[in-house]
């Protein structure tokens, strides 16, 4: 068995079933062997960054890496931008990137370049693999990293010959340990702070906005009076009808501070202090209020669900029923096709059990407010803040979930940069109802040159924030990627192509122009 094959089996035996591809010469013997071996489903993606976004969507449905398959550095890099999503958003994940053989490297061929000091940058675990006989032992050890709570990017770098050389056979992947227990002084600490009366905020990230953590935040709600939000961003928030609705901290800086404005606590629950995602002229970094102090109730790998039951208990919650959505959409929209009009018809119309994959950027902004009473759904964000992540990720959680409808959420401008993530739909035949808003402008940064103070642009500054002349086709181009698309000019012409879509199988693509 050589390197390759080794390292394939070993991965299969440590609960790796898929893997994200695009190979290139060095990689050959990994295709090679992951053909001979069963069990592990291989994805090809016409571009890096839709196979390292697509294996982000599948470990955040999952809990479980899925591979990617990078040729060199230059292939990592491509795929950089997601994986540095990936690594914010604590997703485990497993990239396989292949290198020149050991005695080739030093002569400086044409892909050679450091793809350790690149890795280091978006990964928690980097290593690359001396020969064919440590290969299966570092991919188990990969595995393991990527399952370290609480869940980390693991970057295994495997020069040619480690593959094509004879192996040492399949390596068990080393146990992980579970969730640790919080402390107790930090239960202590909260309970306090929820009987001192003074105005509170359970702040959720991680992977705490789930139904069984988010009951129990709200019995203790109920209990205490206390306030629930979720950061800005969350990797996979449980919602919708049945489960407790939880607004998450504005983006704008100004709304943001206006809704923290009075707080004195903050209770962190895999979550940290909220900060403006950029800097701006004259306003704070930090949105709590000067005077609110954050309290740890769980770090990011300790175990929600058991805080939050002990918590409950101190608080005497347990009893209490959590407030929950309840199934209650709303009107479907009609006429112009407007942000709220998509809202609500994006509210009425969610099928039940969605995955839903938000990159929606300022058409979006009432989106989660419209579907919060729709069937219960999924819903998946950008904690990256790297746009060009709703089209991979939505393909990775179809493949993750082929049971559930995924429904992508995305901007024109972010959806440009890897709509290659089409072609791989088609052809995997994944059920992704894929909603392009076509604004044709970058809006957000319209927004953004007024709050930076950036006065008067001029016709090139603004041609820049601008993605008309020529107006994308995004019809057409679904069409050229094997992907059925539709384009709505209305709200009836929209909510036509949307029931369209949730009825047929694979994937589709509605263009709402804006
Ligand atoms: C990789 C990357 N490049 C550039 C940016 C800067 N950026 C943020 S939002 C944005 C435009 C978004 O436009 P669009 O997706 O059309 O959404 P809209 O603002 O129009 O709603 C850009 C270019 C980014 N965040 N990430």
């Amino acid at each position: 068995m050589n390197g390759a094959e080794s390292l394939v089996r070993t991965l299969v035996a440590g609960g790796v079933s898929v893997c994200f591809s695009n190979p290139g010469t060095s990689e050959m013997h990994f295709v090679v062997a992951l053909d001979r071996v069963e069990g592990m489903r291989c994805v090809l993606g016409l571009f890096e960054g839709v196979v390292t976004g697509a294996a982000d969507g599948y470990g955040r449905m999952t809990d479980k890496p899925a591979g990617t398959l990078l040729h060199l550095g230059p292939g990592m890099n491509n795929g950089m931008a997601n994986i540095h999503n990936a690594h914010k958003a604590c997703t485990p994940m497993l990239n396989i990137v292949g290198d020149h053989a050991v005695y080739h490297r030093g002569y400086d061929a044409p892909l050679t370049s450091d793809i350790e000091s690149a890795a280091k940058t978006v990964s928690s675990w980097v290593r690359t693999s001396p020969n064919a006989k440590s290969v299966a032992k570092d991919g188990a050890a990969a595995v393991a990293a990527a399952l370290t709570l609480p869940g980390q990017v693991a970057t295994l770098i495997l020069p040619a010959d480690t593959a094509w050389n004879e192996g040492e056979g399949v390596a068990e992947v080393p146990v992980v340990a579970g969730p640790k227990r919080v402390a107790n002084e930090a239960v202590d600490e909260a309970a306090r702070v929820l009987r001192s009366g003074e105005p509170t905020l359970i702040l959720l990230g991680g992977r705490s906005a789930r139904q069984a953590t988010l009951n129990l935040v709200g019995k203790i709600a109920t209990k205490t009076g206390c306030r629930v939000m979720a950061q800005g961003a969350v990797a996979r928030t449980e919602r919708g009808a049945g489960r407790l609705n939880v607004d998450r901290v504005p983006y704008p800086v100004d709304l943001a501070l206006e809704r923290l404005k009075g707080f004195k606590h903050i209770i962190l629950v895999q979550s940290r202090m909220p900060v403006a995602f950029f800097a701006y002229p004259n306003k704070p970094s930090l949105l709590a209020p000067q005077d609110c102090q954050g309290h740890v109730l769980v770090k990011a790998d300790e175990d929600p669900l058991q805080a939050l039951e002990w918590l409950a208990d101190e608080v005497g919650a347990r009893q209490e029923k959590a407030p929950v959505s309840q199934y209650a959409p709303v009107k479907r929209g009609s006429g112009a096709v407007t942000p709220e009009a998509l809202g609500l018809s994006l509210g009425a119309m969610l099928p039940e059990n969605a995955i839903v994959v938000d990159e929606s950027i300022t058409t979006g902004r009432n989106f989660y407010g419209t579907t919060k009473t729709s069937q219960p759904h999924d819903w998946l964000q950008n904690m990256g803040g790297s746009i060009g992540l709703c089209m991979p990720l939505s393909v990775g959680a179809a493949i993750a979930c082929p049971d559930r409808k995924v429904v992508s959420l995305e901007s024109d401008g972010s959806g440009m940069y890897t709509l290659q993530a089409l072609w791989t739909q088609a052809r995997e035949g994944l059920n992704i109802i894929t909603n392009v808003f076509a604004n044709r402008v970058y809006g957000i940064l319209k927004h953004e040159l007024a709050s930076v103070g950036a006065e008067n642009p001029g016709r090139k500054a603004l041609d820049m924030l601008d993605i008309g002349r020529p107006d994308l086709d995004w019809v057409a181009m679904a069409r050229g990627m094997g992907v059925p698309g539709a384009r709505a000019t209305t709200m009836e012409e929209f909510n036509k192509h949307f029931a369209a879509a949730t009825a047929a199988e694979g994937p589709s693509l509605i263009e709402a122009v804006l």
